[in-house]
């Protein structure tokens, strides 16, 4: 019996085979990058090459849309997209085998391309890319052409391919569990968290004080003023996390200066250490946004490793560098006023973790992440600006990226319904590195009124602010806007994130009950 191609139920078990045999090709992929540092995973490559060629705008709509969660919905993307491709070429690949393969050749040749083109890569970065191609061409081409006969074919060569085809898919599916699970945990042995483990912090040249009772109002509903590690928010170009061992991680300080300088992680620790509470925000954060903590750095001194170095009088940036290629830079004249930038190795107490950017960081207080703040620090080049742009400042960001006046109402939050009586409207407010003077509160077009401040730990870090309301019953509108010690206060002019940071006032609606 002749069935005809176009046979829904023919072509959905072609579509399945397709999928099954790009399932099996990436899982290859999986496995292989595993066996060594130097090979890339597919999905991953892909995965990185599209964070740096989309559209700055695409990119700012994923951070918009999924937040921090945006590197899963890039994962989510590229394997929905590869199983939309897997079930074409199964289709095509039903009647004509060999076409198929080379479709999975294809998709091969552009893991590898992206692999390669990784800045960090080795030049065996290809590797997983092929293997999942190997694998994943013939397991097309033979499975495909088994998808056709249908279920009620009475022959023996009928049943026969039948047999095959639910034998075959069912093998490849196992191989691609098996094979993806393993490579998964092969990649993840090969981390930085052994490195880590083994690190003890040296103890700075004077502890800072403990965090002053003051400064955290304790308050239900408002963030913590030390961020926990845990809820500190994490912003990179990296689909994974970078694991970069201690042991044979550099950092050379080069460029424009008259010594080169060549730093091990140990000479690195040897080093003065200081202690700083600094505030560290990114400059996507949208106002009221979460893209925001304060942590206690350990570090030493950017502006005496420069001296060290010593600076060409004609360099004006500072340009850091990470393991993978990615770069920030700021002007050399940032340290002039004598603000604690550190090449930091502990955060809260802890060494660096991994995500923030262990072994070694920037953190430059006062401005956002995007032009100071390189996580995975391999390089400090001094350079020129005329001469140099950065990854960020390719991709149409502000070249210089001072940090804006900004508060934030925590609580209540927005659209929240409550009792009437005694509100406590409380927040938090920044200004970086010129510190929060004041923060004033209006509800609905009322006076402006002054709310309570934390204690100021130093003007690099936010204050908590409290306002005691006397809630009335109905709608109303709350509006916070901070100012800092040189008098500035918070404009109320909206500004998108792009290219500088959001501006304007926080505002949340309440219903008192
Ligand atoms: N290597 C590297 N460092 C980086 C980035 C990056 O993409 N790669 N992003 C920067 C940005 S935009 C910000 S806001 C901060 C965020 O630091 P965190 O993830 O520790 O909060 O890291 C900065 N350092
Ligand atoms: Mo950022």
């Amino acid at each position: 019996m002749e069935t005809s191609t176009n046979d829904p139920a023919r072509q959905a078990r072609a579509a399945a085979a397709g999928l099954v045999a790009a399932a099996l090709a990436l899982a290859t992929g999986e496995l292989v990058a595993g066996f060594s540092v130097r090979f890339t995973s597919p999905v991953v490559a892909v995965g990185d090459a599209v964070i740096d060629r989309v559209p700055a705008s695409v990119k700012d709509w994923a951070i918009d849309t999924f937040g921090t969660n945006d590197k899963v919905a890039l994962v989510v993307g590229i394997l929905v997209v590869a199983a939309l491709a897997g079930g074409l070429l199964g289709i095509l690949a039903a009647r004509r085998p060999l076409a198929g393969a080379a479709g999975i050749v294809g998709f091969g040749v552009v893991g590898a391309l992206a692999a390669v083109a990784e800045p960090d890569a080795s030049g065996l970065a290809w590797i997983p890319s092929a293997s999942a191609a190997l694998v994943g061409a013939p397991a097309i081409a033979w499975l495909a052409p088994r998808s056709g006969v249908p279920a009620d074919t009475r022959s023996d060569a009928a049943a026969d391919s039948r047999r095959q085809f639910i034998l075959g898919s069912t093998a490849m599916l196992a191989g691609a569990a098996i094979f993806g699970s393993t490579g998964r945990w092969l990649q993840g042995r090969a981390s930085a968290v052994a490195s880590r483990m083994a690190v003890v912090l040296p103890m700075p040249r004077r502890a800072a004080p403990p965090v002053p009772a003051g400064a955290d109002l304790g308050l239900r509903g408002v963030e913590p003023w030390q961020t926990p590690i845990s809820d500190f928010y994490r912003i990179d170009v990296n689909l994974v996390v970078p694991q970069v061992p201690a042991e044979t991680w550099r950092l050379r300080v080069h460029g424009m200066v008259e010594r080169e300088l060549v730093l091990t992680y140990d000479e690195l620790l040897a080093r003065e250490m200081v202690e700083e509470d600094i505030t560290l925000c990114c400059v996507s954060n949208e106002v009221g946004g979460d893209l925001i903590g304060t942590a206690r750095w350990l570090g030493t001194r950017l502006d005496d490793l420069l001296a060290e170095a010593g600076v060409d009088p004609e360099a004006d940036q500072v340009v850091g560098r990470s393991t993978d290629g990615f770069t920030v830079g700021f002007p050399v004249s940032v340290l002039d006023d004598g603000r604690p930038a550190l090449v930091a190795v502990g955060m809260n107490g802890e060494p660096l973790p991994i995500r923030h950017g262990f072994p070694a960081r920037l953190v430059v207080p006062g401005l956002y992440g995007y032009v100071s703040a390189t996580k995975w620090l391999s390089e400090i080049e001094l350079t020129r600006f005329d001469r140099f742009e950065t990854y960020w400042i390719e991709r149409n960001w502000a070249v210089e990226g001072p940090v804006k006046v900004m508060s934030r109402i925590d609580t209540p939050r927005d659209g929240a319904t409550i009792a009437r009586g005694r509100v406590a409207v409380a927040g938090v407010a920044w200004a970086q590195p010129v510190g929060v003077a004041a923060v004033e509160v209006r509800v609905d077009d009322g006076p402006w009124v002054e709310a309570r401040l934390g204690e100021e730990v130093n003007r690099h870090t936010w204050r908590q602010w409290v306002h005691e309301w006397d809630a009335t019953p109905g709608r109303h509108l709350l509006t916070v806007r901070a100012t800092d010690h040189d008098g500035q206060t918070q404009t109320a002019e909206r500004a998108a994130p792009v290219p500088s940071g959001a501006t304007g006032w926080h505002q949340v609606v309440v219903e008192i009950g």
